[in-house]
């Protein structure tokens, strides 16, 4: 059991999930976010932190020992946002740990890191990055981070690449991509709990029928994700009727936003 856990990014739909399961983690949680969260359970304390702002990172970090970041952007968004929030926040977050006694960090990552693999390929823990977009790249970039403090700094992180982490599995491609908040949880109590963690990269998808990621590279971490997103299986694949096999979002892993066109571009 944590002491003080700090969430970043804290008022984001993932956060909202977690925050009530985060007492299975920690007897503190110290959420943080660049905007205001208000209704807070008498375990918590708000921060307000904008990542890009080191002082303010380092404010946030100070007393804790142990971190869930979920901070930043999380979608496709003009590489300027990209990089305050992804590139900067996530640099300034390693640094106040290095200066913080190096607590340690699960980081959202996401399974835009390997959006370009097709649905048809099975990856595990040697399988190349191929992001599907500059977010995608900045997530690989987060993970690159945290194997540098790894060896550097000895700092342990356990990166998430996050399939979809929605309260239900919106679509067929989810049907292999969801991740419940449960699942999620128990995964990063993992994280904090294995004797040694090292830098670790794991896929993030519940125990779902549909499935492209192979995590046996982690099985160190004893993780067995108890939901799935077979309950609604049967559903979702009535209405999704006949996907079009051509089609890049139903090719790849990455889904749409493998369609996506540049930020840059309008
Ligand atoms: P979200 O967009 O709902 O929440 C992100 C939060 O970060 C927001 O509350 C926002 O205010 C905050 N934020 C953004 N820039 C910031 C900055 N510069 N300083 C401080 N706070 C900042 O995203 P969501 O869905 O909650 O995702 C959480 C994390 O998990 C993100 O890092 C996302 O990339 C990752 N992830 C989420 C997935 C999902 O299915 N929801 C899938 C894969 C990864
Ligand atoms: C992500 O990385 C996004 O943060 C989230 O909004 C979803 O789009 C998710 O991936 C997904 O691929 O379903």
């Amino acid at each position: 059991m944590l002491k003080t856990l700090l969430l970043t990014g804290a008022a984001g739909g993932v956060g909202k999930a977690i925050r009530p399961l985060l007492r299975e983690i920690a007897e503190k949680v110290v959420l943080s976010d660049m905007v205001d969260i208000a209704d807070l359970a008498s375990h918590e304390t708000f921060v307000k932190c904008d990542l890009s702002i080191r002082e303010e990172v380092d404010a946030a970090v100070a007393g804790v020992d142990g971190i869930i970041h979920l901070g930043g952007i999380s979608v496709e968004r003009p590489f300027e946002l990209i990089l305050k929030g992804n590139i900067e926040g996530v640099y300034n977050l390693y640094e106040a740990a290095r200066h913080n006694g190096q607590p340690r960090i699960i980081f959202a990552s996401s399974n835009h890191t390997i959006g370009f693999h097709r649905r048809d390929e099975k990856l595990d823990g040697n399988s190349s990055v191929r992001p599907d977009t500059l977010y995608g790249v900045s997530k690989c970039f987060g993970e690159n981070l945290a194997s540098f403090y790894f060896d550097k700094f000895g700092q342990e992180t356990l990166s998430v690449r996050i399939g979809s982490l929605t309260a239900k599995p919106q679509n067929s491609r989810m049907l292999a991509t969801w991740l419940s908040a449960q699942d999620f949880v128990s995964l990063c109590a993992r994280g904090f709990e294995a004797p040694r963690l090292g830098n670790a990269v794991v896929y993030g998808a519940s125990d779902n029928f549909e499935s492209w990621w192979d995590n046996s590279h982690a099985a160190f971490l004893g993780w067995k994700p108890r939901d799935s997103s077979a309950k609604w299986r049967a559903e979702i694949l009535a209405e999704a009727g006949k996907e079009d096999p051509t089609d890049p979002a139903h090719i790849y892993q990455g889904g749409g936003f493998t369609k996506l066109r540049h930020p840059a571009d309008g």
